[in-house]
């Protein structure tokens, strides 16, 4: 009994659905300096109210493994948020890939709405993003300036770090609308192991990524690319699970 097209099809999408699932389970990168324990939250000192609200990037840079690799989860802690939590991940290449992310170029962003998990992770998939050599995986956020019942100026402290790890790789920038195009421009600009930083330490932000697209991940790409132009994507849920400590909160 000879197979009908119709069954040769159906085998042929399953093999082909195998094959993706194989490269995208077989050689996962996860690029991370915390230790799962961050437990310091980092925001705007009190003396920025005359700025009002206050536009804070802080992200790590990390160095793919292969020439080429491609970034398809952000994982990150972070602490207490504005009213309004939106948080808006990216993706920047370096160009020259010397650890310092101010010339970095912006390859992708998307927003989600965060919580602070504590010790525990947002979690951000999309489709890949192509990095070579050094990029910096960051998240943004409008820190509200806010007063309590005294009427004292406050920020919330919205970015979760390990004071264990290394400093050096970890960058943070502040000014009313952050300057993506040209961070170094930024109104405030400093590395975690900065003079200006009385505790250092890398913040609790991941990046996963795969050698390369299976096959039909790259038609995910493609479409994707075709979508992006025209609208945001946003991911809708940050995943919840657990509730952390927060034993320490540094205004810089
Ligand atoms: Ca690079
Ligand atoms: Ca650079």
């Amino acid at each position: 009994m000879s197979t009908t097209p119709h069954r040769r099809t159906l085998a042929r999408v399953s093999i082909i659905a195998t094959i993706a699932a194989a490269a995208g389970a077989s050689a996962q990168t996860e690029y991370a300096y915390d230790d799962c324990v961050s437990n310091v939250t980092l925001g705007p000192p009190r003396t920025f109210e005359e700025f009002g609200d206050i536009d804070m990037l802080w992200g790590n840079y990390f160095f793919t493994e292969e020439p080429t690799e491609y970034v398809t989860r952000v994982s990150f802690g972070l602490g207490r948020l504005s009213e309004d939590q939106t948080i808006r991940i990216w993706i920047f290449d370096d160009p020259d890939n010397d650890a310092d992310p101010t010339n970095a170029v912006p390859l992708f962003s998307m927003t989600m709405t965060g919580e602070n998990l504590g010790f525990d992770f947002n979690i951000a998939d999309f489709a890949p993003v192509q990095v070579s050599g050094g990029f910096f995986v960051a998240i943004a956020h409008l820190a509200e300036l806010t007063y309590d019942e005294n009427d004292n100026p406050g920020y919330p402290s919205p970015a979760r770090f390990d004071p264990d790890a290394r400093a050096d790789r970890s960058w943070f920038f502040y000014d009313s609308e952050i300057p993506v195009n040209d961070l170094g421009s930024s109104g405030f600009v400093q590395p975690m192991n900065g003079p200006f930083v009385p505790i250092q330490g890398a913040f609790a932000i991941r990046a996963t990524t795969i050698p390369a697209p299976g096959p039909l991940a790259a038609l995910t790409l493609a479409a994707t690319t075709l979508t992006r132009r025209q609208r945001e994507r946003p991911i809708p849920q940050a995943r919840m699970s657990g509730a952390g400590l927060e034993p320490a909160t540094i205004r810089v």
